[in-house]
């Protein structure tokens, strides 16, 4: 499958399609001993020769030394490579949170392929994107999971994408159709791989998704060097160390849970990953306390039913110190709880795929750490703060966050058109937040002027949405906007203008619409929480639909609502 010409194993050129940094800052990121020229699947080599006997993975009753899963790694390695799979090769996976989820990455890694990572969610209209755009080799998915049979779901994307190796994890997968991934650990020996040569360190190691805020998902290409820097300096800005336990509670490839330091920072550390493959209390507090976990991830909203939680069961966190919050603002006053009612440390993270993240740090004020949203991982982290003119603020004023930096990445994957503005003519990422900087660096999140919705942590593009909801033959425009919601922090509103009713149709009601969105193969967190059938769009002096105006109608019109509820309920 790999088409591309190397020299002894290694590449002349970059991958087409990725930006690499220019010579002068890799230049700097190396002398200042950030990129070590170390690739992923070594990282994981030198911590099986460290801590071969360390439990690496713990997942239901299944415990994997370092030892084994450095040996499976290496056995699944020799297992793809012998389907075809090699150097640069784009994979796509779609798991839940398994120990294999790990031989995989580090199979590939170790191949110099490239695991793309889909969210369970996605359905068919994201994976086929996913497909054409990565150019996918192959496709590897859990048999089932949560009552979701992914092996329809392939079979779907195989209509568009008829000759796609697809490897199955789980049960009964005799079929031709599918490859059986436990099939493919047992034909080889460990030493085959062992032989094959590690990719440079310059080489793309993964791709991550964005939230995104046009009209189809970008994909991000990490290297090797600049995220294994970033978990690096995460573990150490965390204090992992061989003794702590990491519970990975949120979906396992995310950025977050996956780098910040999450799973990979543990590999790096020598402690212990504990997944879980939901992250309710009943499931989560039972896995910490029999696991004496020590430190795990959250977004807002689970982190407020973990507060709830530990009301009744807080016995079960004993062994807890660091609850990291992150993916979405956490508010002040949820976060000013959690020492008091968890009997853990608070530590906020502002990250994103694209790279940078911010961490408030160990030793922090209680002030810092519940009202901040952390300050960047790195000395050579590069923060402007401009408005609308890209012309610096005053200090501690709002504005518009961009950055640079060793491990955030200058493009998108095969994006030129959306670089040219997602990024300033020097390199800067314009991340579309908008923040407020503290005195020491610090960030305070205060808004956001990208077009996307944030879920809870669940990040939807407006203009995606969209794109599918003006499919309809009925849909004359639509416009998506967030709405203010206590429990997500927002959910997704769809203002839409119907086409007038032709004779026979029926009326466009939003049942129909949603039904629709569901048909097309999308995934279930993109679905409007909301729909408005409107005449008109306010708009803009300059013309565009003027959305600041949609989101305060909807936002009205819910605290209407919801006072109209406390007074019924207090007229009964
Ligand atoms: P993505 O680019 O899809 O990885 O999503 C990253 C985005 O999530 C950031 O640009 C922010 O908009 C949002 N985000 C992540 N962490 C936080 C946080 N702690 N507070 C507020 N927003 C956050
Ligand atoms: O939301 C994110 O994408 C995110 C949050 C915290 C992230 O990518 C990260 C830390 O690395």
């Amino acid at each position: 499958m790999s088409t591309q010409i190397h020299t002894q194993g290694r590449f002349s050129t970059p991958l087409a399609g990725f930006c690499p940094w220019p010579e002068e800052f890799a230049a700097r990121y190396r002398a200042a001993g950030y990129w070590r020229g170390e690739s992923l699947g070594s990282m994981l080599r030198h911590s099986a020769q460290q801590f071969p006997d360390n439990i690496a993975i713990v997942c239901g009753t299944r415990r994997w030394t370092y030892a084994e899963l450095d040996k499976r790694a290496d056995q699944l390695a020799a297992g793809l490579a012998a389907q075809g799979i090699g150097a640069r090769d784009r994979v796509l996976l779609q798991l839940p949170n398994v120990a294999e989820f790990f031989a995989i990455c580090f199979a590939l890694f170790r191949l110099g392929a490239i695991p793309v990572f889909a969210l369970a969610a996605h359905r068919r209209s994201e994976i086929v994107y996913f497909c054409q755009h990565a150019q996918a080799s192959a496709y590897i998915i859990a048999a089932q999971d949560g009552g979701f049979d992914f092996r329809q779901l392939a079979r779907e994307v195989r209509q568009s994408h008829p000759h796609l190796p697809v490897i199955v994890l789980g049960d009964s997968v005799q079929a031709e159709e599918f490859i059986a991934l436990d099939g493919l650990y047992q034909q080889h020996a460990p030493e085959q791989a062992a032989e094959q040569a590690e990719p440079a360190a310059s080489e793309v190691a993964l791709m991550q998704l964005s939230g995104g805020s046009t009209g189809l998902p970008k994909l991000i290409a990490r290297t090797h060097d600049d995220y294994l820097y970033s978990v690096r300096a995460s573990a150490e800005i965390c204090a992992l160390s061989q003794d702590s336990v990491y519970l990975c509670a949120l979906p396992v490839a995310h950025n977050f849970p996956l780098s910040s330091p999450g799973s990979l920072g543990v590999l790096y550390s020598g402690g212990k990953v504990v997944l879980a493959n939901n992250a309710s209390p009943d499931t989560a507090f039972a896995l910490i306390a029999q696991e004496a976990v020590t430190i795990t991830a959250l977004v807002p909203p689970l982190a407020m039913i973990w507060l709830e939680a530990a009301r009744s069961r807080r016995a079960q966190l004993a062994s807890l110190q660091v609850l990291q919050v992150g993916g979405a603002r956490l508010s002040d006053e949820i976060a000013s709880r959690v020492r008091q009612e968890m009997g853990c440390q608070l530590q906020q993270v502002f990250g994103m795929a694209e790279g940078l993240v911010n961490y408030t740090r160990l030793g922090d004020s209680e002030e810092i750490c519940s009202s901040s949203q952390g300050r960047p991982i790195s000395p050579l982290d590069e923060v402007l703060i401009v408005d609308d003119e890209d012309q610096a603020v005053a200090p501690g004023e709002v504005g518009h966050l961009l950055t640079r930096g060793p491990y955030t990445i200058r493009g998108y994957y095969l994006a030129p058109e959306h670089n040219a503005r997602a990024f300033t003519g020097d390199g800067f990422y314009r991340t579309g937040d908008l923040v407020q900087q503290l005195p020491g660096g610090y960030l305070i999140v205060q808004g956001r002027a990208k077009d996307q919705i944030n879920r809870g942590g669940e990040k939807l593009a407006a203009e995606e949405v969209e794109n599918h909801l003006l499919a309809h033959p009925q849909v004359h425009a639509a416009a998506l906007v967030a709405m203010p919601d206590p429990f997500l922090g927002e959910r997704s509103c769809a203002f839409i203008i119907a086409k007038p009713l032709q004779e026979n149709e029926p009326l466009l009601r939003a049942t129909l619409l949603t039904r629709f969105l569901r048909e097309r193969g999308l995934a279930q967190y993109k679905i409007p929480d909301r729909i408005e059938f409107v005449n008109e769009f306010p708009f803009t002096g300059v013309g565009k639909v003027n959305k600041r105006v949609l989101r305060e109608r909807i936002a009205a019109q819910i605290t209407a609502l919801a006072q109209d509820h406390i007074e019924s309920k207090e007229l009964a």
